[in-house]
């Protein structure tokens, strides 16, 4: 586990090199299936997992308005969650329609996502944040394959707070005439955890966070994400992510 002392945002001393990355090993447990492969850990102790959820209840200031809204066949819906974007100056991304731009990262983001780094040894430029005040807060199956995501980079994805399952469908295994049988991969995503929904996952495996009526308290979820800042400049700097309600 990494050891808070290590990303706090203050002035940092000067440290060895060598030290820098992998410095905290850490017990991942790999996740296999058809054409879906993950890594899961726990990232942060309790106590640190507590601090940082209380300082981004602080700091995450969630959308508004219009961009706390989606679209389906132009009917406009509440999302049944609070959402956040954060990440280098100038990125966006669209979601149903609506184009989110990308807040300057606050310190504790910038903690969480260097952690990331060290853990992982990738680097990351935006994060899309999902914040669930209970168990009827959820998101619906879906992928995170747009083509402005850089396809080598997995996506890391931070929780803090309540314990929620998390739902793997194969893509060829949903819905009434699936033509095959695939079992579903299922997870409980705990406090203080990481997971790498690494390449080709997000091609094959759709996923989701379902309802959990038990669940009486929040989750901030985090996902970390490289986005291809040329394809996106192309496409209007946006992602575009296909309706996850
Ligand atoms: O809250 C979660 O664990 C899922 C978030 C997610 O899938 C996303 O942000 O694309
Ligand atoms: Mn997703």
């Amino acid at each position: 586990m990494i050891k808070m002392e290590e990303h706090e945002c203050e002035e940092e001393e000067e440290k060895d090199p060598s030290f820098e990355e992998f410095s905290h090993p850490i017990p991942w447990q790999k996740i296999e299936a058809e054409g879906l492969d993950c890594d899961y850990a726990l990232l942060f102790l309790k106590e640190e997992a507590d601090n940082l959820f209380r300082q981004l209840e602080e700091e995450v200031v969630y959308s508004t308005g219009e961009e706390s809204k989606v679209q389906v066949f132009g009917k406009v819906y509440n999302i049944p969650r609070k959402q956040a974007t954060y990440g280098n100056a100038g990125l966006t991304y669209t979601y149903s329609g609506v184009r989110h731009l990308a807040s300057p990262w606050t310190p504790t983001l910038e903690c969480i996502r260097n952690a990331v780094t060290d853990a992982t040894g990738r680097q990351f430029n935006f994060v899309l944040i999902n914040r669930y005040k209970d168990g009827q807060d959820h998101m619906g199956e879906h992928r995170d394959d747009e083509k402005e995501l850089d396809p080598s980079c997995p996506i890391a994805s931070v929780s803090l707070g309540a314990a929620r399952d998390f739902v793997f469908r194969h893509r060829d295994a949903r819905g009434k005439r699936s033509n095959r049988r695939i079992d579903p991969v299922k997870l409980e995503l705990a406090h203080g955890s990481l997971l790498l929904m690494n390449p080709p996952t997000n091609t094959f495996w759709y996923h989701s966070l379902p309802v959990r009526k038990k669940v009486l308290s929040p989750r901030i979820n985090l996902t970390f994400r490289r986005i291809l800042e040329d394809i996106a400049e192309q496409s209007k700097r946006s992602i575009n992510i296909k309706n996850p309600d």
